[in-house]
């Protein structure tokens, strides 16, 4: 149904690295039929989370994991709790979206310290305090600098070139967040005509995105393009901009990142212009991901997800398997 590609890719320095527990001193993971696998939420309040926890349940049968499932509840805070007890309850095999890049760097190196392998999965934590390979077995996700330069880039083909953009940031201090915004902004500075004036956090959420778009439109409304770090941002702009009389996808154009069902519609319906995939499916990849390490095989630092990108020429014919 849903194609990853399991890209054992060489981008960059970090993919060099790779990991097998005798060889980074990693700790080890017997090989069993069944095992006890934590996965510490972040939070549940949109369709991404909720296909995510629904892809490690199903998951979970498939694999034989007796799967002990935490919800941060947006909390960095209780997901390091979270992280902790399952540790204190010696979990085979911890899998972890760091909320922030930081606050759960502590939780990731005493997972280490207890012997437990850790995965990232979909977000990432500091690079320069935390390694995978090292610290951590790997990270299980998409590259996000490019999705934020594949939105500039599609933004850049479908403009006259003069553009007052907005950006609605996600979650401040998660690494897509941290990361999409450097591949977007780093596209638009080349843009003579085109400018971000005002960038601002709505922390990955509808009505956060929405409220946030409210106040940056009375601040500038000569915007022409929202670029929201997630389609539930998006979809939360769509509302500010149409209760204050605007035509979304007409007078301003909207780009985004996630791929819901939601934003498939909103495209559908002319009012999203894009939404670069980053997709949620990461129970079958962990399952793949832990048995080869179980088995004594290389996993590389960073097992990449290919995402698509959904416009007008394909998200009918998508949505149905959507979000
Ligand atoms: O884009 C967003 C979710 O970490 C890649 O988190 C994930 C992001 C996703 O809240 O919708």
């Amino acid at each position: 149904m849903h194609n990853f590609k399991l890209a054992l890719v060489a981008a960059g320095a970090v993919a060099t690295i790779f990991a097998s527990a005798a060889a980074q001193g990693l700790p080890p993971l017997p090989q069993k039929d069944s095992y006890t696998v934590g996965f510490a939420q972040t939070e549940s309040n949109n369709p991404w989370r909720i296909a995510q926890t629904k892809s490690f349940q199903d998951t979970a049968a498939v694999c034989n994991w007796n799967l002990v499932y935490t919800d941060a509840a947006g909390s960095a805070a209780k997901q390091v709790a979270d992280v902790d007890s399952m540790i204190a309850q010696g979990v085979d095999v911890i899998f972890l979206p760091p909320r922030e890049e930081k606050p759960l760097l502590p939780a990731v190196l005493r997972a280490k310290a207890a012997g437990i392998p850790l995965f990232l999965v979909d977000r990432s934590v500091d690079a320069s305090v935390a390694r995978a390979g090292e610290d951590y077995v790997t990270f299980m996700g998409s590259d996000f600098i490019d999705q934020g330069r594949r939105a500039a880039q599609w933004l850049i083909d479908n403009s006259d070139g003069t553009e007052v953009i907005v950006e609605l940031e996600g979650t401040t201090g998660s690494s897509p967040a941290n990361d999409r915004k450097t591949g977007f902004d780093t596209l638009i500075a080349e843009q003579s005509g085109m400018k971000i004036v005002a960038s601002q956090s709505g922390d990955f959420a509808r009505d956060k995105g929405r409220q946030v778009m409210e106040t940056l439109l009375q601040a500038h409304p000569d915007v022409t393009v929202v670029y929201a770090h997630n389609d539930e941002m998006a979809i939360g702009a769509i509302q500010a901009l149409e209760a204050a009389g605007r035509k979304p996808g007409v007078d301003v154009t909207i780009v985004s990142i996630d791929g819901t069902r939601d934003a498939l519609q909103a495209i559908i319906d002319g009012k999203l212009g894009v939404t670069v995939e980053s997709a949620p499916f990461f129970g079958p990849i962990a399952c793949a991901t832990m048995n080869a390490y179980a088995a004594g095989e290389q996993v590389p630092a960073w097992v990449k997800v290919e995402d698509r990108i959904f416009t007008i020429e394909n998200a009918a014919e998508n949505i149905a398997d959507a979000y």
